[in-house]
């Protein structure tokens, strides 16, 4: 995500570390190249415009000028207005007085509603609330069937079916859950492919009858200016209360975040990260501030990784690994637990230079289902005891797998250098981070 708005901003500013102290004509010939890397990452014209007025306004002058490191002082307001345009830090929805707590979700055709309130019932179930989903999208037959398939893989009931209009739907969703007791309820609405009069009519309506406590804006991060203009569109006449931007797990452009957020006055509250229904990320304006100047989301990825493992299984293998009993079985489990967190890049992303580093790198997912298929080949014996692996069992092994010889050495000495480095690390009495896992070869 914000690939490519780093990627400028990192080559201009190592031009402008080189120099010495910083002229108007210097902070301007600067800030008309960040405006071209804006306009170019997507972002409004309007909204690029004033954000850079803000920044020339603090940057032009003495607090510039007079500053040791020029450079570094215009980096630092660019973060700053960035974290201001992007919002406030990071607060939990709103939740109503009286249960339940209802929030509408609503935006365009195909932007991500009915999956994101699959992912935000997982979401608040695994953060011990009990909510009800509810189909309120009557547009096509199958919006009912997915919402009931997204329900059925996060373990949440759907009201659906009960009702010939997407109105009344929700009102028996809303009596529903008051009376069962559900604490909340997200609704799922029908999508259009462009902002028109019976849709919002639709949701208007909705809106009246349920009180929710947050209707949230469910926009395509990919969809650059037109993330924008629907947002306007949804923030005017049905009154938005927050954004949730999909899709960002894909190369989008990045300038949606910035603009919505600017055209709306509506914080973002989420992003996308993927197809699965885990893959909801809570939005920090200042984590992704870093992030586009490239510095990293360190904080992100440790949460990530604390939220995936599980903390009994980390236990034991420290205990495993103190004893220098680390064998394959393990490695395999270590492979699974790398898996749930999502995609590669994804974490590669956060990790500060790796995006640079690793820049072309391609990191294959099905790699890793190579690695899973060899382990899986070996007997159980030949997991925990790697060393009896001789050259026809490894025949054996690659058949079975599907994968050459090679592949199954290559694998084998990636886990000998492993313990050896694990070896290494306790020896010295070094702490592995709790759920954390040792890198892979
Ligand atoms: N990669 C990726 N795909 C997503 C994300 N969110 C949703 N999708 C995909 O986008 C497509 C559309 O998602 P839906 O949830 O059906 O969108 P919708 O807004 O309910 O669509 P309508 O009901 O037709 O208006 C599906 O293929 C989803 O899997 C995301 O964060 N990342
Ligand atoms: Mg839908």
């Amino acid at each position: 995500m914000f690939n490519e708005l780093t990627e400028k901003l990192d080559g201009f500013f190592s031009k402008l570390k080189g120099r010495g102290k910083l002229t108007e004509q210097d902070v301007k010939a600067a800030l008309r190249e960040v405006r071209r890397i804006l306009l170019e990452a997507d972002v409004n014209f309007r909204v690029a415009k004033e954000f850079l007025k803000k920044v020339e306004e603090r940057a032009i002058g003495e607090e510039v000028l007079k500053s040791i490191t020029p450079a570094q002082q215009v980096i630092k307001i660019i973060h700053d207005e960035l974290i201001e345009l992007l919002g406030d830090n990071w607060t939990q929805l709103k939740r109503s007085k009286e249960p339940p707590t209802v929030y509408l979700m609503v935006g365009l055709q195909g932007s991500g509603k009915t999956t994101t309130t699959g992912k935000l019932g997982n979401y608040l179930k695994k953060r011990g609330m009990r909510p009800l989903l509810a189909a309120c999208d009557l547009q096509r037959p199958a919006a009912i069937d997915q919402l009931e398939r997204v329900g059925e893989q996060v373990g949440l009931q759907v009201v659906s079916r009960v009702a010939d209009t997407p109105l009344e739907v929700a009102r028996l969703a809303k009596k529903r859950a008051r009376s069962e007791g559900w604490d909340t309820l997200i609704v799922d609405t029908a999508g259009r492919l462009h902002v028109d009069d019976a849709l919002m009519e639709e949701l208007a309506q909705i809106k009246e009858e349920l009180h929710p406590a947050e209707v949230l804006f469910v926009a395509d991060g990919m969809t650059g200016q037109d993330a924008v203009n629907s947002a306007q569109a949804f923030s005017e006449r049905l009154g938005i209360t927050g954004v949730v931007l999909t899709k960002m797990d894909g190369d989008a452009r990045g300038g949606a975040a910035l603009s919505i957020r600017h055209v709306t006055g509506q914080p973002i509250r989420f992003t996308g990260m993927g197809e699965k229904l885990d893959a909801l990320e809570e939005f920090h304006p200042s984590r992704l501030a870093d992030r586009i100047l490239g510095l990293g989301d360190v904080v992100s990825l440790v949460e990530k990784a604390q939220q995936s493992v599980d903390h009994e299984k980390a236990e034991k293998l420290a205990k495993k690994l103190k004893k220098a009993q680390f064998d394959l079985e393990d490695f395999l489990d270590q492979i699974n637990q790398l898996a749930k967190m999502g995609p590669l890049e994804n974490l590669l992303q956060m990790i500060p230079g790796a995006g640079k580093a690793l820049k072309g790198v391609q990191v294959d997912p099905s790699e890793m289902k190579h690695v899973e298929a060899i382990i899986l080949s070996m007997t159980p014996d030949e997991r925990r005891r790697p060393n009896i692996i001789n050259g026809s069992r490894r025949k054996r092994i690659a058949l079975g797998s599907g994968q050459s010889v090679q592949d199954v050495n290559r694998l084998l000495n990636q886990f000998d250098q492993m313990k050896k480095m694990i070896k290494k690390m306790s020896g010295k009495g070094k702490k592995m981070p709790k759920g954390m896992m040792p890198p892979l070869g």
